[in-house]
């Protein structure tokens, strides 16, 4: 039985992002995890919902009686747990109720097996009032890495929007979500591998791993098998065609990407199958991000970085012992202490991707916003009149279009430019038609992450048509495009420009920019959203000048040079990296900083020209090198002749060797504000 008239799909973990079997969901974290939880009523429509259930995730009963619901936790090292809180759903006229026991089994350290005494706890179940609620269940201070607990039923029907863990530690009691969250229902019937809304009961679980192992044992033997068959192949050259010899060892050498796909955000660690199969075709801007260090193998990047496994021999690692700080030590050390771990610091709460990027923001931030900030309203698609396209990418295309009352419908305060009896006009992202169902996810991702964001300097989502397809988020249009081509444009105001109608643009105009993006990244930095592209190129302008960052990804032709193609697959604004991002892979709001300092190089060089424009691409990561080394041979950007010289103290700074030495986009804006105004 399920609540009437309600889709099964809209219950799922719907920003899921560890893989997802048949009947578990993976090594990931999703709506658990984001620091959002659920309204009484799942059914209703409100502000705070981009649907209804979006911030649950459901199970219906299948097994009166005995049903439950079990999942795993794997935190990041060991705590005492003194508590565990279970945001759930009450709503039991619709047979939703919380769980009416718990059974929690601890593990001390993940090699370890589960402990034999588990924490039991039983719910005081409430058939009066439907509020949703917190459950807290007392986890006794038990030692664990992880735990196992498993909810049962009450009713027919299983919500939770949130679950948080307390631990006492040496800091005190923390608020932590786990890094790794696997759900495991049991018996299936219907639901499709990315649904939770399955039905359960405890004896098809041992079915399901029953036959789990054995297609485990099958990949087993079949692996085996082909090394066994490789083994004997390589020894078969070695003896019969000795000129094979010389030949590069491309059988053996391992290499692991890791995949950062705009269609899908889902990380796959890829290794080439054997023999090599045919080449595949990439979407035009997917990031690959084959340098970095928590999937590498430092072997593999020590025979493709030889200069700098000569300097890691030579210099002492800074780095302490228990959080290795990679600006403080040789990548070739770091890389030998980094644990792959699921995220750099405490980002796990939400992630997504916007534009082609993948961001994090933590649950702490996520919580301190109001909620006013994440409500996002369905505008009528018929109100939407299409007047020209602005642009496309691999997710579908943007269109310029008139929105038929969107002043009324958003109401007073609604983030508009004053039309003076004009249509409004407004920008529409489209999710292409034939969109696969991971597209799909990623694009409704991107809508929940967009609708929190909300910033004069960052591009606002003012609506949404999600309800029918084809899915859609409108914004604001920013009539004078992208910062890069309305720079290149101009010249610097004098009194030739004035005399001649040359389009201009004054000192002060180009300050103000710079502090329009310090104000945009100020913010993205403090909800611990880190871009990885800023640039004029993805900087809009409206009538009056006002910039909002944006993130178009990377399939513009127009900019294609921007981004260099590391083995015809990773695509990398190089020109705009910090070192740390190039060579380890180490994206963080330190190296939104850096490409700031390029940003601005760029405003104050009118985009004239391109960043390192005498160095070739391989050129610009042998620089990177440099900047690592940190002995003075690394070449900076030079001072544009229109920058105040305090103002390119400010760049060199953001082009620091150690992230702590680089200013925060605070201490940017503060610098930067009493430029523009004098
Ligand atoms: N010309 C325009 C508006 C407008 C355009 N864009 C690509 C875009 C810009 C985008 C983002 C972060 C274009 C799509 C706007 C966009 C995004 C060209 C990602 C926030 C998100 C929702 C949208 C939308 C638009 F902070 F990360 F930058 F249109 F509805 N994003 N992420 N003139 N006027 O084609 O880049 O902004």
């Amino acid at each position: 039985m399920m609540p009437p008239g309600y889709p099964i799909a809209s219950l799922n973990d719907s920003t899921y992002d560890g893989v997802h079997e048949r009947r578990r969901l993976l090594g990931g974290l999703g709506q658990l995890t984001d620091g959002l939880i659920g309204q009484d009523d799942f059914l209703v429509t409100r502000q705070y919902h981009v649907w209804p259930g979006y911030d649950y995730v459901g199970w219906r009963n299948r097994d009166p009686g005995s049903g439950y619901v079990e999942m795993e936790f794997v935190f990041d090292r060991q705590r005492n747990f003194t508590s565990m809180k279970v945001h759930s759903n009450n709503m039991f006229s619709r047979g939703v109720k919380i769980f009416s026991s718990v059974t929690c089994h601890f593990k001390p350290r993940l090699i370890a097996g589960w402990e034999a005494e588990p924490v039991e706890f039983r719910t005081v179940l409430d058939d009066r009032n439907p509020s949703a609620r917190y459950v807290t269940v007392p986890l006794e201070r038990r030692t664990a890495k992880a735990l196992r607990c498993r909810f049962a039923f009450a009713d027919a029907w299983m919500m939770f929007s949130e679950i948080t863990f307390l631990s006492a530690d040496t800091t005190g009691p923390t608020h932590m979500p786990p890094l790794v969250t696997s759900l495991w229902n049991g018996e299936d019937s219907s639901a499709s591998s990315t649904t939770h809304t399955t039905e359960t009961s405890p004896s098809g679980k041992e079915q399901a791993e029953d036959g789990n192992t054995a297609v485990l044992i099958g990949c087993l033997v079949t692996i085996i098998l082909l090394l066994v068959v490789i083994i004997f192949l390589i020894l078969w050259c070695q003896y019969v065609c000795k000129v094979l010899e010389k030949a590069p060892r491309r059988i053996l050498e391992e290499e692991v990407t890791v995949r950062l796909s705009s269609s899908s955000d889902t990380i796959i660690l890829q290794t080439p199958p054997v023999p090599p199969r045919a080449p595949q075709v990439d979407p035009p801007y997917e990031r690959v991000f084959l340098l970095d260090p928590q999937y590498q193998d430092p072997a593999a990047l020590r025979n493709k970085l030889p200069e700098l496994s000569q300097s890691a021999e030579t210099s002492g690692c800074g780095g302490g012992y228990a959080e290795p700080d990679v600006t403080q030590c040789t990548p070739h050390q770091c890389f030998q202490s980094a644990v792959p771990h699921y995220a750099e610091t405490d980002i796990v709460s939400l992630q997504g991707v916007t534009g082609s990027n993948m961001y994090a923001v933590p649950a702490l931030t996520v919580d301190s916003l109001t909620r006013k900030d994440i409500s996002v309203a369905e505008f009528p698609r018929q109100r939407l009149l299409f007047r020209e396209k602005l642009g496309e990418g691999q997710f579908g295309e943007v269109h310029l279009c008139e929105a038929e009352g969107l002043p009324e419908f958003l109401g007073e305060g609604a983030p508009l430019p004053d039309r003076d009896g004009r249509p409004v006009l407004v920008a529409v992202k489209q999710l292409r038609a034939d969109a696969t169902s991971n597209a799909r996810n990623d694009f409704l991702k991107e809508i929940k992450i967009m609708s929190r964001l909300n910033d004069p300097n960052i591009i606002q989502l003012l609506c949404v048509c999600v309800t029918s397809d084809p899915l859609c988020m409108v914004t604001e249009y920013m009539e004078n495009g992208d910062l890069n081509m309305f720079l290149s444009q101009r010249e610097i105001e004098s009194t030739l420009t004035h005399a001649n109608n040359i389009p201009s643009v004054s000192l002060s105009d180009l300050l103000h920019m710079a502090v329009q993006i310090s104000s945009g990244m100020r913010y993205l930095a403090s909800l611990n959203f880190v871009h990885r592209d800023l640039a004029t190129r993805n900087c809009l302008l409206d009538r009056r000048l006002t910039i909002k960052i944006s993130d178009f990804g990377m399939s513009r032709n127009l900019y294609s040079s921007d981004y260099y193609r590391i083995q015809g697959r990773a695509v990398l604004p190089i020109r705009w990296m910090a070192w740390e991002s190039i060579l380890l892979g180490k994206f963080t709001t330190a190296s939104d900083v850096w490409a700031f300092g390029v940003t601005l190089w760029e405003i104050f060089t009118l985009c004239k020209e391109q960043a390192y424009s005498l160095l070739s691409d391989e050129q610009v990561i042998e620089n990177t090198g440099e900047f690592f080394r940190n002995q003075g041979r690394q070449i900076f950007l030079s001072a544009p002749p229109l920058c105040p010289p305090s103002l390119f103290e400010l760049m060199m700074r953001c082009w620091g060797r150690n992230i702590t030495d680089r200013p925060t986009f605070e201490g940017l804006y503060q610098a930067l504000r009493p430029h523009a105004h004098p």
